[in-house]
């Protein structure tokens, strides 16, 4: 052992992620050890399978013992850790503690909360050691192929780890590896959490696309896979718009849509949902991903909709005599309330990076998604390109490419979704992003009224028009109430 090569990297978990990254590692030229607890009853010989099977032939080592594992490793030791978010990555540093030499990195490539990533910085940078949560989007594939690798942590790992994970990294057009240093801490993971968010409002907004398209232009899987083909050459070319098209054309054996035979209950994994929390966390309204989740939670109670429908019928959908205008309006409604999403999300990231001083950097950021993830697409150049700008927009809509294109696609955004829900075909996307545009774009809203309210019942004082801001104010509104104020604070 001692007069043989070390590895370059090691590797924990041989799932779905961790064997396709261990192959890209070693198709890179990389040395990589490879590891899978053996636990019996659970799944033994994982790493025997692995081995003999994909891992033959490359330069791949593979061990059950953690010790043997550890030591076949050079120093500083870069540890990958590719298993199920939560205790198990808790577990696996407990096991790797004693086995560390100081300058060691552990890096966790797997879907952690960016609060366990911050507590296991801090944990292993205690004890002399280095740790680096990183997220890693794109699948099975990307894993293979490369990935949108979003790292973060100990700062002092970047220049070990950066030659690896670059290398395993999907490259966007350009030839820029979708890798870059994030920030400290779990800024990586934060990243990668409304990465999967975003995820699920492209989502959400390509399916209301294909639904009015189908039931108020009454087009055929065909047609729509057509009209998706051409956004792919457009403005909206991306991977999830690609693929809609392809799912729209996948047949079955008996010549019928696989598509109208996929029941329409949605499920999800939680980094959707984590997202909304964590907005929520920081005050920062992303509603569109939020909408995003509770319609996949609305979608999942099928058998509740099945009886709220027979009790509620509604009248058949009027298709349009006009597709030509249908499906410009649709265009507009889909890419407006795309900007509104990102928009929003990189609303949230600015906010954490302020309030955690993370220094994120929104350009290469968007860069970095460009290439390998699921949301990539040609429009995340046009978000670096605003943020690359000497002025930082205070908002995207805000940069001047953007406040363009919103105000190009506003009319027929707002006429699809009248459309829309007049004819009762739900586009909760679409019109939560619509509200949001105009609530954005108000000067005054509604909530002197809630002020009001607040005030009334609760004595939690309220600012005026005619006054500066910060001075806050309570009325006796029945003349029965006394002059005790509650605290004025934000939540
Ligand atoms: P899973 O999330 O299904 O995790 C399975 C791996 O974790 C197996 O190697 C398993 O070992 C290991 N493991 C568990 Br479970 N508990 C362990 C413990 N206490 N100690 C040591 N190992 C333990 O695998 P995956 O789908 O490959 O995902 C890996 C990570 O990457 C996850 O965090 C996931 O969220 C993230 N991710 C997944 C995807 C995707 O498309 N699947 C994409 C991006 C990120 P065993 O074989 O002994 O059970």
């Amino acid at each position: 052992m001692e007069n043989q090569k070390k590895s370059d990297i090691g590797l924990i978990g041989l799932a779905v992620m961790g064997e396709n990254l261990a192959l890209n590692m070693a198709n890179n030229g990389w040395q990589v050890s490879v590891y899978n607890r053996t636990v019996p009853g659970i799944e033994e010989g994982v790493v025997e399978r692995f081995m003999d099977g994909r891992a033959k032939g490359k330069s791949i080592e593979g061990y059950t013992d953690m010790a043997s594992f550890v030591q076949s490793i050079a120093q500083p030791r870069k540890i990958m850790m590719m298993v199920r978010a939560g205790k198990a990555v808790d577990e696996l540093m407990e096991q790797l503690f004693p086995l560390l030499s100081p300058g060691d990195i552990m890096i966790d490539g797997g879907n952690s909360n960016y609060e366990d990533t911050n507590r296991r910085v801090a944990l292993a940078e205690e004890k002399g050691f280095l740790f680096v949560g990183s997220g890693v989007s794109g699948g099975e594939e990307g894993a293979l192929n490369g990935a949108s690798i979003m790292p973060g942590g100990s700062k002092e790992a970047w220049e070990s780890v950066q030659p690896v994970l670059q290398s395993i990294s999907a490259k966007a057009e350009d030839g820029s590896p979708c890798c870059q240093w994030v920030g400290p801490q779990g800024a990586g993971h934060f990243v990668k959490m409304i990465h999967n968010g975003i995820e699920y409002g492209d989502m959400q907004l390509i399916s209301e696309a294909y639904w009015v398209m189908k039931h108020l232009g009454g087009m055929t899987n065909e047609e729509m896979a057509d009209v998706f083909e051409g956004w792919n050459k457009g403005r909206l070319n991306s991977y999830l718009i690609e693929i809609t098209a392809q799912i729209l054309r996948h047949r079955e054996a008996d010549g019928s849509y696989l598509i109208d035979h996929i029941l329409d209950a949605a499920g999800q994994k939680g980094t959707g949902k984590w997202s909304v929390i964590n907005a929520m966390e920081l005050g920062m309204p992303l509603g569109l991903i939020a909408t995003a989740v509770f319609e996949r939670s609305l979608s999942a109670q099928k058998d509740m909709r099945g009886l709220a429908s027979t009790a509620f019928p509604q009248s058949d959908v009027k298709q349009v005599a006009d597709r030509e205008t249908l499906l410009s309006n649709v265009y507009a409604a889909l890419y407006a309330s795309k900007l509104v999403s990102y928009a929003q999300g990189f609303s949230v990231l600015q906010t954490a990076s302020d309030k955690f001083d993370w220094n994120l950097d929104m350009a290469s950021i968007a860069r970095m998604w460009r290439g390998g993830c699921i949301i990539r697409s040609a429009f995340l150049n046009d978000i670096a390109k605003a943020y690359e700008g000497s002025e930082k927009p205070k908002h995207l809509l805000l940069a001047p490419y953007f406040t363009a294109e919103m105000n190009e696609l506003l009319n027929g955004w707002k006429q699809l979704v009248a459309l829309a829900l007049t004819e009762g075909l739900p586009v909760p996307a679409f019109s939560s992003a619509l509200n949001y545009f105009y609530s954005l774009t108000s000067t005054d809203l509604s909530a002197n009224m809630i002020q009001a309210q607040r005030d009334y019942f609760g004595a939690h004082t309220f600012e005026r028009k005619d006054k500066e801001r910060g001075e806050f104010f309570h009325e006796n509104w029945t003349g029965r109430g006394g002059n005790t104020k509650s605290g004025t604070y934000n939540v």
